[in-house]
């Protein structure tokens, strides 16, 4: 690889790689208020999008650094691929490790670990609609760290303005708090120390436990209250959403917040539904695919399945335009994320897939979680252990899959003389905004950008809102 890195300067367009910029181009790089490097080129005619490619512009390499540690140390090493989501990720090493070793947790480290992660949840979705979504369809004050701005379809009048930028500013405090949810119980937050191999590190006293509840409440209060009114009212002032961004139409979830030591029992269960289903399939992990034929990786494959993946850097590869991944399940694209976790789960009916269903779901998703959050800490038993000292197998492998706030999530995990051998992170973002597979079949992100209208090529405020709608983290993406 070279020292320096110029990404994705390409001329041409090499099969299924963006063509060249011209008048029809729409480039956006970088795509801000999300976390990381997304690039989007959209072409357009007739005032609609008629092609999209998104790439991801930078290569991190935390699978590479993995082989050979301790794989206990994989649930605080692969916390560190992100900031928003750490808690999943942790998760996720704990339980392929504890799936290679054919273990499972006590009932105080699954509650604990439903908490954590319950809590960042949380976080997450406030962030995403209040700071990073609510930006593109109000008019924010006119100072830093909002101007400039687009002025292009903003819709509310000023009374409605007024009370989402008041609800922007509020959220502020409200993921304070459950961050501080999430550090009383786990430590600290956003990276949390209590996520071990074998457990939780620390029980909650009965103390921690009570000011947990109020603290919850308040959040439960504010989602209730005010998030859940919000994505009505901006739901109702951009009701051509709920018809633009849908994209494929396949969802995908891994499941989520076991409810019973073996993890059969979930509060989001896992399903697959293709598009237009209505009934969830089980999901067979064996046909889960990433192909790099457009990505910057020379994989030696047209794809392969994790539990045999390769990360080999290929900054040259002719036909890449991005440094993610294409992950597909039997050949296809998915969508990952709430949307998809809600509908399998049956709390989220009809087969509606649009950028309001994303919002939609996603703040539904949150008073779900937050409630179910309360149950947890009154199961909590103070005086039992939450962690249980177990030896790391020598060799084996172990899949972990769970979900992110952004969607399903997989760590991949083979050992070799007690040492991580392999190991291959599937996060939800590479689902959402993957690159064409080896069949030429555009990602999630890139199905939904065709036929979203772009009125003014100067200010793409709709295509931005499409992307956003996915809450993509790059960060994740290209781990
Ligand atoms: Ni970096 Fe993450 C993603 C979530 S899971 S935010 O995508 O949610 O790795």
């Amino acid at each position: 690889m070279p020292e320096v890195f110029v990404p994705f300067v390409r001329t041409q367009s090499t099969g299924g790689t963006p063509p060249p910029v011209t008048a029809r181009t729409i480039v956006i790089d970088p795509v801000t208020r999300l976390e990381g490097h997304l690039k989007v080129q959209v072409e357009h005619s007739g005032g609609a999008v008629s092609a999209a490619y998104s790439s991801g512009m930078m290569f991190r390499g935390f699978e590479n650094l993995l082989a050979g540690k301790d794989p206990r140390d994989a649930a605080h090493i692969t916390q560190r691929v992100c900031g928003v989501c750490p808690i999943a990720h942790g998760m996720a090493a704990c339980l392929a490790l504890e799936a290679a070793a054919g273990i499972s947790v006590s009932a105080n480290a699954r509650l604990v670990r439903n908490l954590i992660l319950g809590a960042d949840f949380l976080h997450s979705h406030l962030l995403h609609f209040y700071h990073l979504t609510l930006p593109s369809y109000v008019k924010p004050p006119d100072a830093a760290p909002w101007a400039p701005a687009y002025s292009h379809d903003i819709r509310p009048g000023a009374a409605d303005n007024q009370r989402l930028v008041d609800h922007y500013l509020q959220a502020l405090a409200v993921r304070r708090q459950a961050h501080e949810l999430g550090a009383i119980l786990g430590g600290k937050m956003p990276h949390t120390v209590a996520f071990e191999y074998g457990g939780a590190t620390a029980v909650p006293t009965a103390q921690a436990i009570a000011t947990a509840q109020e603290v919850l409440a308040g959040v439960l209060a504010f989602i209730d209250g005010v998030y859940l009114p919000d994505v009505d009212l901006l739901a109702g002032l951009y009701p051509d959403y709920a018809g633009i961004g849908g994209g494929h139409g396949n969802l995908l979830a891994f499941g989520v917040f076991d409810l019973n030591a073996a993890g059969t029992d979930k509060l989001l269960p896992r399903g697959l539904l293709p598009a237009g289903a209505t009934s969830p399939q089980p999901v067979d992990v064996a046909a889960i695919t990433e192909s790099t034929a457009h990505s910057w990786y020379a994989d030696g494959a047209p794809a392969r399945n994790p539990a045999d993946g390769l990360t080999q850097p290929d900054p040259d590869n002719p036909a890449g335009y991005s440094w993610l991944k294409a992950p597909r399940y039997g050949g296809t694209p998915y969508e990952v994320g709430p949307l998809a976790r809600m509908r399998v789960a049956g709390h989220y009916p009809g087969t509606s897939v649009s950028v309001m269903d994303r919002h939609r779901a996603r703040a539904a998703e949150a008073s779900l979680i937050a409630r179910a959050m309360q149950g947890w800490l009154a199961q909590i038993d103070p005086a039992a252990p939450g962690f249980t000292p177990t030896a790391v197998p020598a060799a084996g492998a172990g899949v972990g899959l769970t979900e992110a706030p952004r969607g399903a999530l997989g760590h991949w995990l083979r050992l070799a003389g007690g040492r991580v051998a392999s190991y291959q992170i599937l996060t939800p973002t590479c689902w959402n905004c993957s690159p064409r597979d080896q069949a030429g079949t555009p990602g999630p992100l890139e199905r939904a950008l065709v036929g979203t209208p772009s009125a003014d090529p100067a200010q793409p405020v709709e295509v931005l809102r499409v992307i956003q709608s996915y809450d993509p983290c790059l960060s994740c993406a290209v781990h």
